[in-house]
């Protein structure tokens, strides 16, 4: 018997449907809500657009780390706004998302049993102060060249709720990088607390990209559709090609003794990323993989009773406006 509950399969689709889906693409029309869609490219934006969401959540957890031990009033504040707007920014991807027809309960249950995958980049920890300036100069330095791409995205709620995220999230790298260049001018201490920063974070955010386009499977179809305008070896490239220069500025050293500039291509060459750690990262075995999810575990279960609260809150109100329209 189907369960009540089941949403119904979705009608089979038409040769002529998918053309005229594939023609509004290739004239680079949105696509929105209500329109028609393939069940494959709803399905792809639902597992997109969550990552990314929960990517936003899981990614407070590093910094909200440092809030209570930042360094000055300024740098604190700075700090409590930046890992507010990264809140506010998963609330916007999964306010899209919802759109494809996804609830976010089904999105927030996925995260918190470990189904569902975030960045890998957050399951590296925060060591240092210098890590908070690192974080804001790669870590949205890097979400910045994705995203950037992905306000052109064919889904519109995904595209227009990338709009202000990136304004923020320009921001949020240059608060990392002044406070990386107040530490690379600083003591000899601090140079070598922003040098080790640097170190344990280059490679792990040349891997927020993505596999090497070799080994990724879903870019064909996101690339087609235009969910993806560039493919993930071309966004690590455009990043390192931003960082190196910037890295200079300050006098920071990249740890990759391959780095060289390459005058014909106009690209710096960088070397091999360890693509072994990125899986194991991704497959849930990385250096704080537990501790991220048990974070978010507990927070949910702490704040049971806002949302029992808001429930009896919105009870009360539909009850008491079903009796003024009696
Ligand atoms: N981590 O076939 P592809 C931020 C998975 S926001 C974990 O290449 P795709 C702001 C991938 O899901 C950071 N998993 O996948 C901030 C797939 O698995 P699946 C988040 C990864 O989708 C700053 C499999 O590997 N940004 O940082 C990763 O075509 C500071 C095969 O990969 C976004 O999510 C990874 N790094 O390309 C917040 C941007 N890479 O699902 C707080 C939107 C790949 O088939 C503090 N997403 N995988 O089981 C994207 O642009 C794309 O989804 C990619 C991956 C490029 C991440």
């Amino acid at each position: 018997m189907t369960p009540t509950n089941a949403a119904a399969p979705p009608p089979p689709e038409t040769a002529e449907q998918l053309a005229a889906f594939e023609a509004r693409i290739a004239a680079g029309e949105y696509i929105e809500p209500k329109d028609w869609m393939p069940e494959r490219y709803r399905k792809q934006l639902i597992r997109m657009m969550s990552q990314h969401a929960h990517s936003e959540i899981v990614g407070m957890l590093p910094e909200g780390n440092w809030i209570t031990r930042a360094p000055s009033l300024r740098r604190k504040m700075t700090l409590i706004a930046k890992v507010q707007d990264e809140g506010g920014h998963g609330h916007y991807i999964y306010c899209a998302t919802e759109t494809l027809g996804v609830s976010r309960d089904q999105m927030v249950a996925d995260l918190l049993s470990g189904k569902a995958k975030y960045s890998s980049i957050f399951n590296y920890p925060t060591l240092t102060w210098a890590d908070i300036g690192v974080i804001g100069w790669f870590v949205d330095g890097a979400a910045i060249v994705n995203q950037t791409v992905l306000a052109k995205a064919s889904y519109g709620p995904y595209a227009r709720s990338m709009i202000r995220i990136c304004k923020e999230e320009n921001f949020h790298k240059r608060q990392g990088y002044e406070i990386c260049a107040v530490l690379a001018s600083g003591t000899e201490a601090q140079r070598a607390m922003v040098q080790d920063a640097v170190n344990r974070w280059w490679w792990p955010s040349l891997m927020m990209f993505g596999p090497g386009d070799a080994s990724s499977p879903n870019s064909e179809e996101l690339l087609r559709w235009k969910v993806k305008r560039f493919s993930n070896d071309e966004l690590r490239q455009r990043f390192v090609n931003l960082t190196v220069p910037q890295a200079q500025a300050i006098d920071v050293a990249l740890p990759d003794p391959e780095l060289r500039y390459d005058a014909a291509s106009g690209d710096w060459h960088f070397g091999q990323v360890d693509w072994n750690e990125f899986w194991q990262v991704v497959k849930g075995d990385g250096p704080c993989n537990r501790e991220r999810l048990a974070a978010r575990n507990k927070a949910h279960d702490e704040g049971a009773w806002v949302r029992a609260a808001a429930e009896a809150y919105a009870a009360r109100r539909a009850g008491a406006a079903a009796s003024a329209a009696a």
